[in-house]
């Protein structure tokens, strides 16, 4: 029985979940100390962002230590300790596996720009083109070029993401002799599983020249490829051995790709990240937001629902900014946040829930540049003011995108820096919002957004409609979205009114459950009103 199917995963981002030393920074033992808050959610996994040591260039997914914990977050005995405690209260532990790069700061590296055997061809090395030009014209995730300059070494390193992010070169069969390595390091200490990091761009089939694309060029050459199923099937022998988990990030997957990463006889990966759903606010890429409009956005889940047995279901995560400004309203943040929960919690697939989600935690209110800490959004301005944007501009379009958003410190209650930490400072500022937006009230309030999510999750678990059922849309319309899920004689509708007017639907049924005190349903949604409907049956 795959276990991924009936539980609810939880992110942790360790760096602003809970600091328990008055340093300002989270850490593993105040991650321990809040395991209760999740075992009371119904969570049955932690995928935990990365822990390991790390010049936090890119917090953590600049890796320069795969076996060991960063001293800022603990010891190795404390991630033990966590792995125990997490189990007593049923929760699995998944860590971050990012191994498409190291930090430049990784012993490997050091050693492979010193031309060191076995590490040597470790990473993508390569010199200029005879016209003194970089290698190739590939362009970057971060918004900067992918070629980096290294004096020790006299040639030229690729990275995909930051200038310190450097890939590594599947090409050399040592590079995945040490990833199996790390896998068994970590599962042997009894962690279920991991996320995988950027998984789907391991392979590079060659360094030739990309077609120009208005991002990415270079993206032929690495998305998905053979190379990298194959990888990905080498590491299952190993992940086989102790029963792991798998998920992977995959960018830009179709799904075609994700049947083919995810077909349980191919033994690749478990399940996936795809993005469709979260790109339907874009214009051509990430940082050029336009309106949100529930149309596209619902087609996107639904063909996703159709495409694939099962998905990861997810509305926020570390990346992106907070669900209830994006898909939702803030003047009807209660209600709004309570429909995005249905949502969630109700497509057929595993649920992620990202930190503060389930109290409704909104986006940053900072109110410049220099209170960033995210290095993409300070490579976007940096790039941007070489263009001479101005900085007002700048600023609404950083704003709208920062992955700082996400990454604000947990409101746990509306003390000092929300509780978070003792300190004076925390590392990235605390939300002003804590007054009115923290755990502590909302425990103590059967209305409230946490309140909420506790109940569909016990919901969830009552009803194997919701879990195990498949999908079926009945409305999509420019802002209604009604679905029904159905597994033998059980049968669900959820009808989901995604703005702030009153709005009708076709279905009828006996009232489970609405995020407004009402009796029964007569078709008619209130404002960002979700219901669910137990079907009558014919
Ligand atoms: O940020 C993004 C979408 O908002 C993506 O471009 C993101 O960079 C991509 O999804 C890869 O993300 C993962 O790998 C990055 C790391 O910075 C992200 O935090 C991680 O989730 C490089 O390791
Ligand atoms: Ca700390």
């Amino acid at each position: 029985m795959e276990w991924w199917k009936d539980a609810i995963i939880y992110q942790i981002y360790p760096r602003s979940f809970q600091d328990s030393n008055g340093d300002g920074i989270g850490d593993i033992p105040g991650i321990i100390s809040r395991l209760d808050h999740l075992q009371e959610l119904g969570v049955g996994a932690i995928w935990l962002s990365p822990v390991y040591p790390s010049p936090n260039d890119d917090n953590g997914y600049d890796i320069s230590d795969y076996k060991n914990i960063n001293p800022e977050y603990g010891a190795l005995e404390d991630m033990d300790r966590l792995i125990l405690e997490a189990k007593r209260r049923g929760i699995r532990i998944l860590m971050d596996l990012v191994i498409n790069h190291t930090s430049t700061q990784h012993e490997w590296f050091e050693k492979s720009r010193r031309r060191i055997v076995p590490y040597t061809d470790y990473y993508y090395w390569a010199p200029p083109r005879p016209d003194g030009s970089l290698p190739n014209n590939w362009t970057g995730f971060f918004g900067e070029n992918c070629w980096q300059w290294d004096d020790v070494r006299g040639e030229y390193y690729l990275h995909l993401f930051a200038r310190t992010q450097a890939d590594l070169n599947y090409h050399c069969p040592q590079v995945l002799d040490e990833v199996k390595d790390i896998l068994r390091f970590w599962l042997d200490r009894g962690v279920a599983g991991f996320r995988c990091d950027v998984i789907n761009l391991l392979w590079k089939d060659s360094l030739a020249d990309g077609e120009k694309r208005l991002a990415l060029t270079g993206l032929e050459h690495y998305l998905t490829l053979e190379g990298t199923h194959g990888i990905l099937r080498q590491l299952r022998e190993v992940l086989d051995g102790y029963r792991a988990f798998t998920v992977g990030e995959t960018v830009f997957v179709t799904p075609d790709m994700a049947r083919d990463l995810c077909a349980p006889e191919r033994r690749e990966l478990d399940l996936l990240f795809s993005f469709e759903h979260m790109e339907t606010d874009q214009y051509f890429i990430k940082w050029l937001k336009r309106d949100f409009r529930p149309k596209p956005f619902f087609e996107a889940l639904i063909k996703w629902q159709q495409e694939l047995p099962w998905n990861a279901i997810y509305l926020e995560n570390h990346d992106q900014p907070r669900s209830i400004p994006r898909f939702g309203c803030d003047g009807w943040w209660r209600e709004s946040g309570k429909l995005l929960a249905t949502l969630l919690l109700t497509l057929r697939g595993t649920p992620f829930i990202y930190q503060g989600q389930e109290i409704g935690m909104v986006d940053f209110d900072f109110d410049g540049v220099d209170q960033l800490n995210d290095v993409e959004s300070r490579n976007v301005n940096r790039i941007l003011s070489a263009y001479h944007v101005p900085e007002g501009l700048r600023w609404r379009i950083i704003a709208r995108t920062s992955r700082d958003n996400a990454r604000t410190p947990m409101q746990w209650d509306d003390g000092p820096n929300a509780g978070f930490t003792t300190a004076d400072r925390a590392w990235l500022g605390v939300n002003r919002s804590y007054h009115f937006v923290n755990l502590a009230d909302q425990e103590s309030d059967p209305d409230s957004i946490w309140s909420w999510y506790k109940d569909l999750a016990k919901l969830r678990r009552e009803r194997e409609a919701l879990r195990r059922g498949d999908f079926l849309w009945l409305e999509a319309t420019h802002r209604v979205f009604v679905y029904r899920r159905r597994l033998g004689a059980e049968s669900v509708t959820v009808a989901l009114n995604f703005s702030g007017r009153p709005a009708r639907v076709g279905s009828r049924g006996t009232l489970l459950r609405s995020n407004y005190r009402r009796d029964g349903f007569d078709g008619r949604l209130q404002p960002w009103e979700a219901v669910i409907l137990e079907d009558r049956p014919l």
